[in-house]
Parts: structure tokens; C-alpha cells; sequence
């Protein structure tokens, strides 16, 4: 389609969007009528609880009453939370009781702290739930209407409490509610990348969260409110330092700290879990090895899991990265991968605990191709872990680029369970200071089919244990907080937390579903200012990846995995450089990594196998990931492979302009801090957008020998 006409199209039907959505969402005031919006800097993240518009009266009359039966911690943490909202959504103080009495009510909580929720009568569907999971009705009790919000758990309650308030946060009628609902998989966990010295590595937004040199005694307010917010998307675990980790997390003083955070996020049902270093015993016990097979190390080992379990009693396990980019491990030994988790795994059991061992391993000796080298390790181990041993694996082969095939260890590994790994800190997409939305991104991957048993068989659900029964399951997110203001360096990073905890909660939510969610807690309920900023959103990842590494070109970077530098070719391994990746040279451009090449497609199973060996099948966006193409390639568009590359760059800057364009059209409605904040990030995007397409452009031109089109 002409480019202009394309444009034209592009906003009538952003326009008709914008439309729909005013007529169908709950209005909330507008600018003018509110008069001018007060600055917000972002810290309440989505639990702001604004005022929700016209659906307020509704709100008022049905939540006369907070009933929180039950004198727990956490029955306290939902009473705070609901008091908190309805008062500042609704600007009225609902009273907070234990029992109800006769008034329209919404009623939280679980049979064993309440008579009257076990008198309901709702015991199926509380054990199809489970003690995460919940049921929200609307029922009549003497003719007084009331919503009850009953779980096996107390957890489960917690959750249900959030749900309940995102439908009033997003606008929605509670008038006939019922709604039974569970998380899909069991550990949906965050991944810090943090030092004990306070930096992050890949983090973009201000220094650790953690403020070591203050605990135990001073415990911040920002460790509450990051419980709540996690806990607000059901996120039930959280691994708080580096897997490039320091040994001395292990330590007594360091685990009196840890402890600390344990205890105050427990209400939350959030549990700690570190990232272990392999070779601790050494650098800890002064041990003369680490070998998973020595009596000494596996006592070590051992005595240390008691330790912990000593101050922590829900502790959930250690995450591990081994013999990955010069970390220690069970090969420094002759040891199998197998052989150093269940070493760990066995110290853990007697307590519950479990052992997360990453599979981003990619040792030279195994394949020249480093997008092989895991899968040929993991699945020749396949089977030899203990149970409480699972694997986690990053959603793609190689690296968290910008688009990545799924890794095909999702359906390889059949015996052993897998954790996807996401990233949530943009570190190959923008750090924070690029608008990307990472929702379909996480849906291309988890709607992924394996076809690992048949068609169906997505990557959700193995990962939810419906492909081969795991009996660990889970989705984790490299996350993103540091001690910024808005906690995420830029306020729209905020919505990929968000979209992580939603999406491991439920991997069949729609990545939309979930803009628009996050859209109206986080900024407005405003029909069309929803529909501008959630339609922003949706194709931000597309745009980013047109105007980075487009058709599934990968790694065009340097080391600080953010500017264009397809030029790389000089890094202390091979496969550090961006040359390794792309091959551009007169002749084409890509990796053949089909059966005629290096057979990397081997590794999926065969439909999938053959769409991507296929140059016919093979999706355009893998299309240089897959297959290495002659510049003059005809793609299904009738342009050259050149000039779809030279397409896909400049369409991309465009786009990156247009988000920019498409922001400020929305000032006033929108707080103004707020507002500027994110339109000076966009000023960064769009020129960074338009260096990329430069950039790149430019470099493969010397290989391409043809003309910038358009010029
Ligand atoms: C924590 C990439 C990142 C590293 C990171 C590593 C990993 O290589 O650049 O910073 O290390 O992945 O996931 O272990």
C-alpha cells in the first residue's frame, strides 16, 4: 500500500477506535469540566486510585460497608487496601468491620475465617479455584444486596480483593458480578538483577530498590508498596539479587536482612528467593572445592539451606546461573548441569524448597552456533533432574532481542519442568528510554505452538503444565523497579510489571486487555484517551522492532546493548559481536540455520521445523534469523529484500515520529508532569529511531550496493 494512503487509513481507523471506545467506556470527566489536572510523578504506579467518573454512584451505593472477616496480618493488608481505595476512588470512608451487618457490603474473605462464607455454600467452586484463586458474586443476603469475595486461601482472598478493585479502577459494573478465577501457573516470579552494592545491571531506573546498609532496622515504605503492587497482578515470589551473584547474600548478616523482607512481604504472599553463587562453599566456607559430588561441598550446602529455613520458613529456593558468561558451576568439576542442581536441589527438599537453574548457557565447545548450544545441553539431561529442580528458560535463543523465534527447549525439554524467563527492564528494547510495550511481544511467544503433542500445544501451555504434566510451573520477568521516582525510569515501563503479572496470572489475556486495564489505572478513564494511548502502546513493540532488527535480524549492537553498531565485529567472544549474527556481505544477508545450513530448525518440532526451513512458509519476520538471502530477494510484498529492509527502517522512524506526535496531542489530558515526563522520552525515541534507520541503513548499504530507497 502507498505510504500515504497507508497514513490515511492508519488514523481513520485509530479514529473509529477512539469512537468506539468512547461509546462503550465509562466516561470519566473531562479536562475542562475538572478543571486542570494536579502533577503526578508516577509513584502510585496503577494502584492511584482515582476517582473513576460517573460509575462512582454506582460504586457508593453497593460498598456501604467493608466487611474483612479474620484478625490476620493479611486480612489486615485487605482491610487497609479496600479502606484506602473506596475512600480515595469514591471520596467516601466505607466502615471496615469484621462481620456484616445488613448493608450493602462487599464481603472478603475465606471459609476458614468466616462463618458466613463457608455458609454460601460455594465449595466447588472455591476448590476449583484453589487457595490462589477466587469467586466474586453478587448475591442478595435479606434482601440487601452484597459482593462477596470468598477464597480457599487468604491469599486467594488478597487477590480477589485487587480484582475487585481493578473493575472499579477500569470503570466497570459490578451490579450482576461473577467471576471465578485462578492463576494458570504456580510461581510467578520477579528477577532482580541487583548488586549488593546498590547498581543494577541492566537496570534503568535509579539505583537498587534494596537499601542493604539500613536493614534490618529500617524497613521503607517503598517495600510495602512494591508488595502491593505485586501482589495487586499476583506475582508470588521474587529472586531480589543478581544471578551474576555475590556470595555473600548467603551470609548470616546479609540473611538477617533478607529475612526482614520476607517477613514483611509474607501478608502479601510474596516469597524470597536468592540467586545462588556455585562456588560459595569456596568463597564462603573456605571450602578447597565447589564439586557438587563432594561430601564436604553437598554438607555445606545443606547446613546453609537449614540456616536459612532457620529465618526464613517459606523461603522458596535458589535461582542459579552456572556456567554462563564466567559464572562458576558444575563444569568447572567435569559435573553435569544435572549434577550441580540436584546437589542444591537435595539441600532444599527436606524444607520445600525448590532449585531455578537457567538454561542461558552457551558454551562455545558445544556448537559454532550459539543459538544451538542450549537446547543440545539441556535436552541431553532431560529427565535427570530431582523433582524440585525446574529449568528457566529465556523466552528466545539467543537473547532478549527485540523479536525472537520461541526457544525451542519450550516442547523439548519433555521430563524436566520449564520456566519461561521475560524481560521486563528494556535492555535490547530502549532501557526505559524508548515507549515499548512489551504485552504482544509476550503473546507472540506464549501463543506460540510447539506442536510438542499436536497442534495446541502453545508454549502457555507448557508452561501451565497442560502439555506434559510439570509439577512445577511458572513464568518469571527480569523486572524493572529501581528507586526512581516513578520506580521505572520511564512511566510507560511501568505497564510491562504490569502486563508480566497479569499475563503469568493468565497467559490467555489479550495483550490489549491489558493496555486498556493498565491505561485507566495509570492515567484516566477517559474513552478516548484510553483508546489513543492503549493504540500507542499495542504498536510500539512493532515499531521498535521495525526501526532496530527488523526480519528477524538480531543483535545489531554493542555492549551497552542499546545504539545501532551493526559494525561490531570486535568483543572478547565471537558471539558478543554483531557481525556474527547478521553476515552482511555482497552476496545476501542472515544465517542459514535451516536444514541445508546449520540445521538449528532441526530443533523445533517438524511443522514448525519445516515452516521456518521453508523459505515459502517461513514468516518474514524470522526471515534473516532462519535463512541467509541475496539482497535482491523478492518478499511477498514485491519489493526486494533491500527494499523491504530500507521499508521497514524508515516506516519504523516514521512510526516512532508519530507516537511522539500522537502524545502530545493528548496534553491537558493528562496530568502535565506526567504528560512532559513521557513527551521528552519521546523526543529521545524519535531520534533515536531515526539515528537507528541512519545508522543501519547505511552500514548494509556497503554490502547491498544499492540505493536508499526512498532516498
Ligand atoms: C545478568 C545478558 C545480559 C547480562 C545478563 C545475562 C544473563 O547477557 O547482558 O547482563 O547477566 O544476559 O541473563 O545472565
Amino acid at each position: 500500500m502507498h505510504g500515504k494512503t497507508q497514513c490515511y487509513l492508519t488514523v481513520i481507523l485509530a479514529a473509529m477506535a477512539a469512537l468506539f471506545a468512547a461509546c462503550t467506556a465509562a466516561e470519566g470527566p473531562s479536562a475542562e469540566e475538572s478543571g486542570p489536572i494536579p502533577d503526578e510523578d508516577g509513584y502510585r504506579l496503577w494502584l492511584r486510585y482515582a476517582p473513576p467518573g460517573d460509575s462512582a454512584a454506582q460504586y457508593r451505593d453497593a460498598v456501604r460497608q467493608i466487611v474483612v472477616p479474620g484478625d490476620t496480618e493479611t486480612a489486615r493488608v485487605i482491610s487497609r487496601e479496600l479502606g484506602s481505595a473506596i475512600d480515595s476512588m469514591l471520596e467516601f470512608s466505607a466502615p471496615v468491620v469484621r462481620e456484616w451487618t445488613k448493608t450493602p457490603a462487599v464481603v472478603v474473605g475465606t471459609p476458614s475465617t468466616s462463618e458466613w462464607i463457608r455458609d454460601l455454600g460455594w465449595d466447588a467452586d472455591l476448590a476449583e479455584a484453589g487457595p490462589e484463586g477466587f469467586v466474586i458474586r453478587s448475591i442478595r443476603v435479606e434482601n440487601r444486596p452484597v459482593i462477596a469475595v470468598a477464597s480457599e486461601g487468604e491469599i486467594g482472598a488478597l487477590y480477589g480483593a485487587f480484582h475487585f478493585l481493578r473493575l472499579l479502577q477500569t470503570g466497570r459494573s459490578i451490579q450482576a458480578l461473577s467471576v471465578v478465577d485462578r492463576p494458570r501457573v504456580q510461581l510467578r516470579l520477579l528477577n532482580h538483577w541487583d548488586n549488593l552494592d546498590g547498581s543494577i545491571e541492566r537496570g534503568y531506573a535509579g539505583r537498587s530498590l534494596w537499601q542493604w546498609d539500613e536493614m534490618p532496622g529500617t524497613l521503607r515504605a517503598r517495600y510495602t508498596n512494591y508488595a502491593r503492587a505485586n501482589a495487586s497482578v499476583g506475582v508470588n515470589g521474587t529472586v531480589i539479587n543478581n544471578v551474576n551473584a555475590d556470595a555473600r547474600i548467603l551470609t548470616p548478616e546479609y540473611l538477617r536482612k533478607v529475612s526482614a523482607l520476607a517477613a514483611l512481604w509474607r501478608p502479601y504472599g510474596i516469597r524470597v528467593y536468592l540467586s545462588a553463587n556455585f562456588a560459595a562453599p569456596v568463597r564462603l566456607g573456605g571450602l578447597a572445592t565447589a564439586d557438587p559430588l563432594d561430601p564436604g561441598v553437598i554438607g555445606w550446602w545443606k547446613a546453609k539451606a537449614d540456616e536459612i529455613y532457620s529465618l526464613i520458613p517459606d523461603f522458596g529456593g535458589f535461582l542459579v546461573k552456572a556456567n554462563s558468561e564466567g559464572q562458576p558451576g558444575p563444569k568447572d568439576y567435569g559435573r553435569t548441569h544435572a549434577e550441580g542442581a540436584n546437589m542444591l536441589a537435595d539441600a532444599l527438599a527436606p524444607h520445600g524448597g525448590i532449585v531455578i537453574w537457567r538454561a542461558f548457557v552457551y558454551d562455545e565447545d558445544v556448537d559454532p552456533d550459539r543459538c544451538k548450544r542450549a537446547y543440545i545441553e539441556f535436552t541431553g539431561l532431560d529427565g535427570r533432574f530431582r523433582p524440585n529442580a525446574v529449568v528457566q528458560v529465556k523466552n528466545g535463543p539467543i537473547d532478549f532481542q527485540p523479536r525472537e523465534p520461541f526457544h525451542p527447549l519450550f516442547g523439548g525439554m519433555k521430563r524436566t519442568p520449564v520456566l519461561a524467563e521475560l524481560q521486563a527492564t528494556q535492555e535490547y528494547l530502549g532501557q526505559a528510554r524508548h515507549l515499548v510495550y512489551h504485552g504482544p511481544m509476550w503473546k507472540e511467544f506464549l501463543d506460540s505452538d510447539t506442536f510438542a503433542k499436536g497442534a495446541g500445544s502453545t508454549v502457555g501451555k507448557v508452561l501451565d503444565g497442560s502439555v506434559y504434566p510439570f509439577p512445577v510451573t511458572g513464568i518469571v520477568s527480569v523486572t524493572n523497579p529501581g528507586m526512581d521516582a516513578n520506580w521505572c525510569g520511564h512511566h510507560f515501563s511501568q505497564a510491562n510489571w504490569y502486563a508480566f503479572g497479569r499475563l503469568a496470572w493468565n497467559h490467555g489475556l489479550s495483550a490489549e486487555q491489558i493496555a486498556e486495564e493498565w491505561v485507566r489505572m495509570t492515567f484516566t478513564n477517559d474513552g478516548p484517551t484510553v483508546a489513543a494511548i492503549r493504540d500507542m502502546m499495542m504498536s510500539s513493540w512493532e515499531t521498535f522492532v521495525s526501526y532496530t532488527m527488523p526480519l528477524g535480524l538480531h543483535h545489531l549492537i554493542g555492549g551497552n546493548h542499546y545504539a545501532p553498531m551493526p559494525e561490531n565485529d570486535r568483543a572478547p567472544r565471537r558471539d558478543w559481536t554483531a557481525v556474527y549474527y547478521h553476515r552482511a556481505a555482497a552476496d545476501g544477508i542472515g544465517v542459514d540455520r535451516t536444514r541445508l545450513g546449520n540445521k538449528a530448525v532441526e530443533q523445533y518440532f517438524p511443522p514448525v521445523r519445516d515452516l521456518f526451513d521453508d523459505i515459502e512458509s517461513c514468516p518474514e519476520k524470522f526471515l534473516l534469523w532462519f535463512h541467509r538471502r541475496a539482497w535482491d530477494h523478492r518478499m511477498k510484498s514485491g519489493r526486494t529484500l533491500w527494499e523491504e529492509l530500507c521499508e521497514k527502517y524508515c516506516s519504523g522512524a516514521e512510526q516512532a515520529a508519530h507516537l511522539r506526535a500522537r502524545w502530545r496531542s493528548l496534553a491537558g489530558r493528562i496530568d502535565p508532569q506526567r504528560h512532559r515526563e513521557v513527551a521528552d522520552r519521546l523526543e529521545i525515541q524519535a531520534a533515536d529511531a531515526a539515528r537507528w534507520r541512519d545508522h543501519v541503513l547505511r552500514y548494509f548499504q556497503q554490502y547491498s550496493g544499492m540505493p536508499i530507497t526512498p532516498p
